[in-house]
């Protein structure tokens, strides 16, 4: 039962883990990485090979522009893959300065709407549900915008966006504290995503980047609401020891991460519509082995997850027993999952050792001989 669950799972991995990255103070270049988006696909379809449960990739527009859209979707079809969510981007160009969709000059606003509106034509074009919005939207400095403003002009363009959905898509907003702006940021936690997203109806839905948060919030708590609510649409995941540092998932805090899956699983939301994504970016650690990683480091806190005893819980906690129910948590925590997962795979005719078949398979070694100059994924630029 625990493994026809896992077996079932999905986890996304993103286009830009696989390109070249890093800080606002270096980029560190790496081997074979891919040199366009097919490439990308190409990666990402390694990871799938190797963990069985890795069978989409979100792309980020522009980072991941080409000609045809459609023809992209095939060749992700051909190599075992298929576009998952497409990430719309309106926080690099010049003319977002002072804001995309909230910004002050309607001239602007209508550009970033343009670029969102054209993001579901690519959803159309690839067979995309899902389109995922982050807006770096936000001001400096206290009088530097009107903040209520800033909220209308934001509401006009969810609107719009919504409007454009077709019946089988949905966008997920997404959340985040801080970073690049320090002041206001327009979306800056999940109840202002969730206030957006409920006037909008079913097609909205937040989105849970698990580094968007201040230090210490109880995340889990935020995802059994929104699940209450019929508001979770999925999650970014990685790991943070600071702010939004895209680490890989687990790794900070894989307590945090079981704690998660548990309300997930409680809640009613261990299923296809929310999305297990990865938002993550490798800067000095190899690529693929680090998307592999993460997807085995969500796939143990799910399992994890699964064996808490419920129905033991639900004693415990029904006769007050404090230290039992919390024992009934740990006790799944505290389970070596690892033969369990290497059953799985070995089921599902894979090597019960991704990491170490991946190492071995000779992937790296030729396409660090066959790609040169290979692309940075857009961040740290
Ligand atoms: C930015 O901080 C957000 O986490 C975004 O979800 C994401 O990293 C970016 O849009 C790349 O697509
Ligand atoms: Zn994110
Ligand atoms: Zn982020």
């Amino acid at each position: 039962m625990i493994k026809d669950l896992l077996r079932g799972q999905r986890i996304e991995t993103p286009s830009w883990a696989y390109g070249n990255s890093g800080t606002r103070f270096k980029v560190f270049a790496q081997q074979g990485v891919p040199r366009d988006p097919y490439e990308k696909l190409a990666d990402a379809a390694q990871v799938h090979a190797f963990t069985g449960i890795a069978p989409t990739v979100a792309l980020h527009i522009p980072w991941d522009r080409v000609d045809d859209y459609a023809a992209l979707a095939r060749h992700a079809r051909d190599l075992g893959v298929a576009v998952g969510a497409i990430n719309s981007n309106v926080f690099q160009d010049d003319d977002y300065k002072l804001g995309s969709v909230t910004h002050p000059d309607p001239v602007v606003r209508r550009k970033a709407l343009g670029h969102l509106l054209e993001c579901v034509d690519i959803m159309d074009a690839t067979g995309s549900d899902t389109l995922k919005l982050w807006f770096s939207d936000g001001t400096n400095y206290p009088g530097q915008d009107d903040i209520r403003a800033r909220q209308d002009r934001l509401a006009e363009a969810l609107a719009a966006v919504y409007e454009r959905l077709g019946d089988d898509q949905r966008f997920l907003l997404e959340y985040k504290l801080f970073e690049p702006a320090f002041y206001v940021t327009d979306v800056p936690d999940w109840g202002t995503a969730y206030a957006h997203c409920l006037k909008l109806g079913d097609k909205a839905q937040v989105v849970v980047d698990t580094g968007h948060h201040a230090p210490g919030t109880n995340i889990e708590f935020i995802v059994a609401f929104l699940l209450r609510e019929g508001k979770l649409g999925g999650f970014d995941f990685n790991s943070r020891f600071y702010a939004d540092d895209d680490l890989m998932v687990g790794a900070a805090d894989p307590f945090q991460l079981f704690r998660i899956m548990f309300e997930v699983i409680g809640g009613g939301g261990y299923g296809p519509h929310v999305a297990f994504m990865l938002d993550q970016c490798h800067n000095i650690e190899p690529k693929i082995p680090g998307q592999i990683r993460s997807v085995m480091n969500v796939q143990e806190a799910t399992a994890k997850a699964l064996l808490v005893d419920r129905e033991a819980l639900a004693a415990a906690q029904r006769a007050g027993d404090v230290l039992g129910a919390n024992a009934v948590l740990m006790d799944a925590y505290n389970t070596d999952v690892r033969p369990l997962l290497g059953e799985l795979r070995e089921e599902m005719g894979l090597d019960p050792d991704p990491m170490a078949a991946y190492a071995r398979s000779g992937y790296f070694e030729k396409i660090a001989a066959e790609r040169v100059g290979g692309a940075q994924a857009g961040w740290g630029a």
